[in-house]
């Protein structure tokens, strides 16, 4: 019965030629189309599965836009484990690195809370489209500060095609602690124009851009955004990079409404 629902969907995907890209579902990310966890007349973006950009060149911006959704979709508590979801249909590109984050400066810093490495969307190596993961379960640190403007993003290396970067954000309410803070790694933007490392098509080698993952920086993140940390907690290269902005989408000299389509897709997707 599962399997027979989940053939219709794929059918109708095809038939509509809507088979594109990975994307989340829940939480609500910003511009989702046809998804009922969205506040009711929030803009769309009906090519939300496409990455953000690619090594070449900066599509659209970090999150794909700056513009937050009406209303926070959902509240999390510090503590909880939450569960993240994915659009069915999808070309899921072999796997590759998927990070989970989080950013209180509405956007620009992200700590990452989880990594799913190497076969994000998968069991294992493959060289498949269809994902066959669709689901993750995110822990929140209890640590985490309270806010009721954080940016949850899930963000993606893929591992065949090109290379490309992708990222969906949503805007969530966190319980936490108040006027807290929280440490993690910083995430890795890569595959996002000429400003950012390169992550090789994987051709197999799941390894490729794990160094990368591994030398991420730590960073700590607080209700005020992004801040150095206390004072003997850390390194002076933490606090450089928690202050500075890896890429700037607004220097990307690509005219609006051509350089999305135009970096994407050498995927297999219909
Ligand atoms: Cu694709």
């Amino acid at each position: 019965m599962f399997s027979k629902l989940n053939l219709g969907v794929l059918v109708t995907l095809f038939a509509t030629g809507v088979y594109s890209h990975m994307a989340m579902i829940k939480p609500c990310p910003r511009l989702s189309p046809n998804n009922s966890l969205c506040p009711a007349g929030d803009p769309v973006d009906y090519d939300i599965a496409k990455p953000i950009g690619t090594s070449s060149g900066v599509g659209q911006p970090l999150c794909k836009t700056d513009k937050k959704s009406s209303k926070n979709v959902e509240t999390w508590t510090a503590g909880s484990t939450v569960t993240v979801k994915f659009q069915p249909g999808g070309a899921a590109h072999s796997g590759g690195h998927c990070q989970f984050a989080l950013s209180y400066d509405g956007g620009k810093t992200f700590v990452v809370l989880k990594d799913v490495l190497r076969y994000c969307f998968f069991k294992g190596q493959t060289s498949g489209n269809n994902a066959e993961v669709l689901s993750y379960d995110i822990p929140l640190p209890s640590n985490l500060p309270s806010s009721n403007s954080a940016v949850f993003a899930w963000t993606w290396i893929n591992a065949s095609g090109n290379r490309e970067y992708y990222m969906n954000c949503a805007d969530i309410a966190i319980k936490g602690v108040d006027g807290g803070s929280y440490t993690g790694k910083k995430l890795l933007i890569a595959n996002y124009g000429p400003g950012t490392p390169v992550v090789a098509e994987f051709n197999g080698n799941y390894e490729n851009g794990v160094d990368l993952l591994n030398s991420r920086p730590s960073i700590t993140v607080n209700a005020g955004g992004a801040s150095p940390p206390p004072a003997g907690s850390s390194t002076s290269a933490s606090t450089k990079a928690a202050t500075s902005t890896p890429v700037s989408p607004s220097k990307s000299t690509s005219s609006p409404g051509t350089s999305a389509s135009a970096e994407c897709c050498a995927c297999p997707c219909k």
